[in-house]
């Protein structure tokens, strides 16, 4: 089976790079259908995912990925096709990733908390063919949503809808039921799999293409230094539409290893804790901003949390006291991660001592992960210098899909990828994430991009000119805090400002959460508003507030 015809706006790794991978054992010529296939075979009557009451063996999620698949492929869903998904936590999201992964269409991971405004930019953007959701969740009616943008998105051809379809969508519990078809010809191991979404700094969605090839090595690396094993049970909180709890290991890396996933709605002690009681949770994956609201949570005492070994944490900057209290009050092993969409993967080793596990986000997963620290003149950095974090490696993207001018930004013309992280590199090798240049605000995990959010404020009519800033949060990290210039004579509330922001249509998470308004921004000494006199203005006002 040759690759005959490449998906455009893809940009691959170089043919050496490749080779070397594959050469040194960390590129395996599988794809995630066969990896399935071998996973059922090997683990077949084992429960491979529980969601509510539902279980769900190895054996029958490999039947359902397979029948899904057909019933796909027979609706006229081809390979390199875009599929825009948008579901919670499910069996459903696992078996229809597996069912795209086997026909070689390409599941697009929006969050369920994305509104018609990224959904459209996102099915316009991709050109996607297929769209999928539940028809409704937690108290939002997306097949409502989809009505009204599909008009808008030429290509989309086909709805699929989970739970009570409406008129003109596909219902995928009819999918579910079509009898096995035989599949066409399925992808290569180095085509691209699947895209997740960058944690973006534009207004525009960037997309991560990730392949067979690379998604299985930060897959298999993330779970053999997790210590996933058969008897391991793993509770997904997070999205599994995220990078964390998807791939890295997530719902992936504990299925190749054979262990019971277990999904949570939500990260709600609420819903996480019985979930740890009942099914006997080893290890989970979490942001900083859940361990606090678990270590904080008065449920803790009603529930027997003591099967949990390991608790993984990452996404945003881990304070050191909060890793304590994980180990004193949770009697849990505290792992950190340190990833990104776009591939590499920093991740403290169980063994390495407190000192490291307590205060570094770790080292790369990857003997082949190539990392520079870069200096403010361009130049490495001297050691243990803060400088950005430069990126190169077998699961690292060379470019993001059909963005060149974004990526002539974002990679070096050698092809490592900017982070756009300020790290410092410790004696032992660890990265100690020590701030940011790239405008965004990092809320308990979620990244808004700054200029988004921005531009929405300005189409408010009382709004003259606005900027978003981070404001330091004790639970969240940061929350975003919205300064406004408004024009002569008008008014604004943050009432009003965020009642704007839900008519636009975008996620609630990106919403401002305080209101400052001014008169005029400070300045840079190059004539630039100066968003870090504005985070220092609202920090000293909050630290002010809680002094009184
Ligand atoms: C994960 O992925 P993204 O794409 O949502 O966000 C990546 C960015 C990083 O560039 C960094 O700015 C920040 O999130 N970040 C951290 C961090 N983990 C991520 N900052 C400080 N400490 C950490 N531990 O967030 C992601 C993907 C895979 C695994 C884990 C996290």
């Amino acid at each position: 089976m040759a690759t005959d015809e490449a998906l455009e706006g893809y940009v691959p790794f170089p043919p050496e790079f490749a080779e070397r991978y594959r050469r040194l054992g960390y590129w395996e010529p599988k794809t995630f259908g066969e990896r399935l296939d071998d996973w059922a075979a090997r683990f077949g009557e084992r429960t491979a995912i529980v969601a509510g009451e539902e279980r769900v063996s190895y054996h029958e999620l490999s039947r359902r990925a397979d029948r899904l698949a057909g019933a796909l492929a027979a609706l006229g869903v081809r390979r390199r096709d875009r599929v825009l998904l948008q579901l919670p936590n499910t069996v459903e999201f696992v078996c229809l990733s597996f069912a795209l992964f086997r026909i070689g269409a390409l599941p697009i991971m929006a969050l369920p908390a994305h509104r018609e405004a990224e959904i459209l930019r996102l099915l316009q953007f991709s050109e996607a063919a297929a769209y999928c959701a539940p028809a409704s969740w937690r108290g939002f009616d997306y097949g409502a949503m989809i009505r009204s943008i599909a008009p808008k998105a030429p290509a989309l051809k086909h709805v699929v809808i989970a739970g009570a379809a409406p008129a003109g969508t596909v219902p995928l519990d009819e999918l579910l039921r079509a009898r096995e078809a035989a599949l066409p010809e399925g992808p290569e191991p180095s085509d691209v799999a699947l895209f997740m979404l960058s944690g973006g700094t534009t207004g525009l969605p960037k997309l991560v293409p990730h392949t067979h090839e690379d998604y299985a090595c930060v897959m298999n690396l993330a779970a053999g230094h997790s210590g996933l094993a058969e008897d391991s049970v793993f509770l997904a909180v997070l999205p599994i539409s995220h990078n964390f709890s998807f791939g890295t290991p997530g719902v992936l890396g504990a299925l190749s290893r054979g262990a019971k996933v277990v999904l949570a709605p939500t990260p709600s002690p609420e819903s996480a804790f019985p979930l740890i009681e009942r099914e006997r949770v080893t290890i989970t994956s979490c942001t900083p901003a859940v361990a606090i609201q678990w270590l904080d949570s008065p449920l803790r005492e009603r529930h027997d949390l003591s099967s949990l070994r390991v608790m993984q944490v990452g996404g945003s900057r881990l304070p050191a006291e909060v890793a304590k209290r994980i180990k004193l009050e949770l009697g849990v092993t505290v792992q950190q991660v340190y990833g990104m969409a776009e591939g590499l993967n920093n991740i403290t080793r169980l063994d390495d001592p407190e000192e490291v596990r307590f205060n570094t986000q770790g080292r790369p997963l990857c003997p082949a992960d190539e990392v520079l620290v870069v200096g403010w003149d361009g130049k490495p950095a001297p050691p243990g210098e803060p400088g950005e974090l430069v990126t190169r490696g077998p699961y690292t993207i060379r470019g993001y899909y059909r963005a060149p001018e974004q990526n002539a930004q974002a990679f070096t013309p050698d092809g490592f990828y900017r982070t756009g992280d300020v790290v410092r590199m410790t004696p032992s090798g660890n990265f100690c994430v020590e701030g940011r240049i790239k405008d965004l605000i990092n809320r308990g995990g979620e990244k808004i991009s700054a200029e988004e959010i921005e531009s929405y404020m300005l189409g408010h009519p009382a709004v003259q000119n606005a900027v978003a800033v981070a404001m330091p949060c004790r639970v969240m990290g940061e929350r975003v805090c919205a300064y406004v210039i408004p024009r002569p004579g008008a008014s604004l509330t943050l009432e009003e400002l965020r009642e704007h922001l839900e008519r636009a249509g975008i996620a609630s998470f990106k919403f401002p959460e305080r209101l400052e308004l001014v008169e005029s921004f400070p300045l840079t000494s190059v004539g630039k508003v100066s968003k870090k006199a504005l985070r220092e203005d609202v920090a000293a006002k909050l630290d002010a507030a809680k002094a009184a």
